[in-house]
């Protein structure tokens, strides 16, 4: 899954992509280099960002979408009304990092589209979520949320098989538990469904290597990360870089397999 932000301030593509001519062209390049999805987004989910309102995120991703008509697009929103409008010009999965929570009307949506949804996992909002997060167990907190999630999404008529999930790296998580996540995401992949796994250029890549005021995490960081996922079972991998982690993926499935095909 390719990553386009039609926002002015996202974390590491903040701004390159607001004028919507130049994130549909962003957007080709990324299924050219072997994505199967692009993840078209019109809000920062970034620590420290603020909401933005239902028409400011419609007038940054309809024309985005209204160019992409035929290619395969997620939407990454937590908004009903902008994945009802994106469903109806293509759109095939819902991306909403609040797994369902913040907006009652959107899994019937998601269901009545018989669209694919991301369900992810968050503590807190994004403006706050890095202040303090607090887990006993972070890995066992995560997988209980996902479950019931799943559950809440199974009961509002979208079928299972439609169904990713994601712990959500960076989402109100210290580096520690990022990392603790990212390790036992066997544990997450062992609910059932699809595990996505969103680590790109994040900013515990950054921490990891030792600057602590690092924002961005560089995208050969992201890979190994990206790898290390796939080795624990993760199948879905949204990330800014769509050629190197082909490359680096069809390696390690490869690998996996020991044999080319
Ligand atoms: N991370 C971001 C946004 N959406 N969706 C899923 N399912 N998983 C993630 O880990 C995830 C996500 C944050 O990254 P980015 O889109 O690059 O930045 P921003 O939220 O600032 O637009």
């Amino acid at each position: 899954m390719g990553v386009v932000n039609v926002t002015p301030d996202s974390f590491s593509d903040g701004g390159d992509n607001v004028d919507p001519g130049v994130a549909i062209a962003a957007a080709r390049r990324l299924l050219a280099d072997g994505a199967v999805l692009v993840d078209i987004g019109g809000e920062s989910t970034r620590p420290g960002a603020d909401d933005v309102t239902l028409d400011e995120e419609l007038r940054r991703v309809i024309p985005v979408l209204e160019g992409l008509v035929g290619h395969p697009v997620s939407i990454d929103t937590s908004k009903a009304e902008v994945a009802r409008r994106a469903l109806a010009l293509g759109a095939r999965l819902v991306n909403d990092v609040t797994a369902l929570r913040a907006d009652s009307d959107l899994a019937g949506v998601i269901s009545d589209a018989g669209a694919y949804v991301c369900l992810m996992h968050m503590q807190g909002q994004p403006r706050t979520m890095q202040v303090a997060p607090r887990y006993d167990d972070v890995v066992g907190e995560v997988c209980a949320f996902l479950e019931e999630r799943l559950s809440v999404a199974v009961a509002a008529g979208i079928p299972e098989a439609r169904v990713c999930l994601d712990p959500g790296i960076g989402f109100g998580k210290t580096v520690a538990q990022n990392l603790a996540l990212l390790n036992r995401l066997d544990r997450v992949c062992a609910i059932g469904p699809p595990v996505l796994v969103g680590v790109s250029r994040k900013s515990t890549l950054a921490r990891v290597l030792g600057d602590p005021e690092g924002r961005v995490g560089s995208d050969a960081a992201s890979i190994g990360a990206a790898v290390a996922a796939f080795d624990r079972g993760a199948t879905l991998f949204r990330v800014h870089d769509v050629a190197a982690h082909v490359d680096a993926l069809t390696i390690a499935v490869a690998v996996e397999r020991g044999a080319e095909r």
